[in-house]
């Protein structure tokens, strides 16, 4: 029977009452614009809401009765909550699902091996082109109870923090679960960080374990991640275990303190018992870029962080089960932690290890991945996309893309030319393009075209439309509320939603200063953004002093301390410029310090080895100007609105100077740019 029990009764009760003609005009015009049960179950339990418009609204209106819903219906609870909200944003206070008692790993995994053991979790497409390995929900339950089983023989107890350097890879998903499992947090530092990067965030997490491979292999190349590990712990006093998995056959050299892990795991037993958590209990930490020299350990907790990757990705991408999700983002980064591996695994899907670059063996190496791995949904990002477009067509007309429903763009805005291509040229004019604007403290998608009415419009380049729960406002300068439309201010959240950071690890006080206290009452995101006349968003970019590379974020002062710390330089300025394909380089303008004699590629080459040592290599200086002094203002702050017209060439919008210590600083500031580019 293919009309629920329900209806069928009133269907057949209303024609024995002779009302059926009109009954079935009602049931069918109900049925074709809005079948709320199959879109969204919950939504049948929600009074009003009559189409996908209505269903937002509501989730914003009636916030705690759309979340109470959505999860009871997608978690899976040891102990329900009693509460669904605790928030008040103009304290800083998020707290969500309290009372509530469930384990992240146990909603990932085993509720799915109970209804379906031999479905594929992971599909690990290896550098190695053409050499996939799949993993089901059993196995990969298996692994992670081993892992969870071996990290509590060593001492790993709820409360700790484990540092994950791998690459994106099946162990390193099993660790993430293994720590869920046991009710540790874990610490995933992407493994293009060099070791005094590594070794900062190992020392701020307070790590005592440390999970890494012997090397790592990407786009053809190795990485000695092992080695980079064992230079970090020289300066990590809490670390006491490494754990090593072996990526390559490479024997490396093992000290008292390093374990082989999977040697390890096989010790171990294939159940684990689950940790009960409470909702508020931490995650996870990730580290991320802020305004100031030190990156910041954002904090994510259990049950509202799974609840809103899960309902994100199954919405925003309209991820059904059976699908092949492919999120090509490096598990180092959110996008990995939430559209890799949380949202795809809570919603029982199948989801893609993406390890190696979008240009290696070749520029077709995605979409041959795509006809490959019968991809659904591809997610990925501008910078990648620009790349791609450079090598031309052929590279993707060769290979079937017909499995592809739906494409994805992350990490900075895409401009028209990409949402284009990718739109016309991969998606044949047929897959919707999501461009998901979100950072790393919201957890998950905020604002993307999806989900919206069937036919509603797409708008090129645009983040569009809020998400479930989900209240953007714009703005001004004074901290006004901006409240029409066609306009553009600082973009803030007016409500507090489940998948928000909750603290900075260590420093509440700049995670209340940094997103609460700019704006009070609301969280502040650091971006600036545009609202159409249609009530559409469009973001800007960046308010602050963090540039994007390529998709990564860096603050502009982490850089410049590590440029400062360079024997021959006095100080220097650093700030981001349009680039091509990375959408943001970096820009250095350095004073030297008196008497100093050093050839210019000589200094480029130290600040290049200086930056990649201490940073990583995205975060290196593409340019490097020489300047005798900075402009400055009489308090002495260096004025880089002034630097950055420069380097954009926008002379006429250099604005006032008069606030300037020496103005013939900016003469001299152009002229070294000028010479620069004529180099
Ligand atoms: C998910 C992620 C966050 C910053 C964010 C913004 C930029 C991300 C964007 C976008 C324009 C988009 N950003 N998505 N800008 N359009 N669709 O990237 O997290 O690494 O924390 O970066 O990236 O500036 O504030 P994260």
């Amino acid at each position: 029977m293919w009309l629920p029990c329900k209806c069928t009764t009133k269907y057949v009760a209303a024609i024995r009452r002779g009302v059926s003609a009109s009954f079935l005009h009602v049931l069918r015009r109900g049925r074709s614009s809005w079948n709320s049960a199959a879109f969204m179950p919950e939504s049948a339990g929600f009074e009003g809401v009559s189409g996908r418009d209505a269903l937002h609204d509501y989730s914003v209106s009636h916030g705690e009765s759309f979340w109470d819903a959505v999860a009871r219906q997608r978690l899976s609870w040891i102990r329900p909550f009693d509460a669904v909200q605790d928030c008040d944003l103009s304290q800083g206070r998020i707290k969500w699902f309290e009372g509530g008692k469930l384990n992240v790993s146990v909603n990932c995994l085993d509720r799915h091996v109970h209804t379906c053991p031999e479905r594929v979790a992971l599909i690990w497409e290896r550098d190695e082109q053409g050499s996939e390995v799949r993993y089901t929900y059993r196995e990969l339950l298996e692994m992670t109870c081993r892992l969870g089983n071996l990290l509590r023989r060593y001492g790993v107890k709820k409360g700790d923090c484990v540092t994950i350097y791998m690459p994106t890879c099946p162990l390193a998903v099993a660790s993430m679960l293994a720590c869920a499992r046991i009710g540790a947090a874990h610490n995933v530092v992407f493994a293009g960080f060099s070791s005094e990067a590594l070794a900062e965030r190992i020392r701020d997490a307070q790590s005592s374990t440390v999970i890494t491979v012997n090397q790592g292999v990407r786009g053809g190349k190795i990485a000695e991640l092992k080695r980079t590990v064992d230079a970090a712990v020289q300066s990590c006093p809490t670390v006491q275990q490494v754990f090593v998995a072996m990526r390559t056959e490479k024997q490396v050299e093992m000290t008292d303190r390093d374990f082989a892990l999977e040697e390890e795991m096989l010790k171990e037993d294939v159940v684990c018992e689950p940790a009960a958590m409470d909702s508020e209990d931490v995650l996870f930490l990730l580290y991320t870029s802020g305004s100031t020299g030190k990156p910041k350990g954002l904090v994510h907790t259990q049950a509202g962080y799974l609840l809103y990757a899960a309902l994100t990705h199954r919405y925003v991408f309209g991820y059904h089960d059976g699908d092949v999700f492919g999120c090509v983002a490096d598990i180092g980064w959110i996008t990995g932690h939430s559209y890799t591996v949380y949202g795809p695994l809570a919603n029982g899907g199948t989801t893609v290890l993406f390890e190696s670059t979008p240009v290696y063996p070749d520029p077709g190496r995605y979409w041959d991945m795509v006809e490959r791995l019968r991809i659904n949904q591809f997610y990925g990002a501008p910078t990648a996309i620009r790349l791609l477009i450079k090598y031309g067509d052929q590279w993707v007309k060769k290979y079937d893309r017909s499995s592809l429903t739906t494409l994805g763009s992350v990490g900075e805005p895409i401009n028209t030319e990409a949402w284009e291509w990718y739109n016309r040229v991969v998606g044949e004019g047929r897959c919707p393009v999501v461009d998901t604007w979100w950072q790393t403290e919201t957890g998950g998608i905020c604002i993307a075209p999806k989900p919206s009415e069937p036919d509603a419009e797409i708008v090129p380049g645009m983040a569009m439309r809020p998400f479930f729960g989900i209240k953007p406002v714009l703005m001004d300068t004074e901290g006004k509320l901006l409240t029409s439309n066609n306009t553009s201010g600082a973009l803030c959240m007016a409500q507090p939603w489940p998948g928000m950071a909750r603290t900075i690890h260590n420093n509440h006080q700049r995670f209340l200063e940094t997103y609460f206290q700019p704006y009070p009452g609301y969280f502040f995101t650091g971006d600036g953004a545009y609202r159409s006349q249609e009530g559409y968003y469009q973001i800007t970019g960046r308010l602050d002093d963090v540039i994007n590379v390529s998709g990564h974020r860096i603050g502009t002062a982490e850089i410049e301390d590590v440029v400062n710390q360079c024997s021959a330089v006095a100080e220097s300025a650093v700030i981001g410029y349009s680039h091509n394909i990375k959408g943001q380089g970096v820009y250095a303008f350095v004073v030297l310090k008196k008497g100093v004699d050093i050839q210019e590629a000589d200094l480029s080459k130290q600040l290049n080895n200086m930056v990649s040592e201490k940073i990583a290599k995205y975060a290196c200086p593409d340019f490097i100007q020489l300047a005798k002094r900075l402009p400055k203002t009489r308090s002495g702050k260096i004025m880089r609105r002034v630097l950055r017209k420069v380097v954009d060439s926008d002379l006429d919008g250099l604005g006032d100077l008069s606030t300037l210590d020496d103005p013939a600083a900016v003469q001299e500031i152009i002229e070294g740019h000028e010479k620069l580019l004529s180099k």
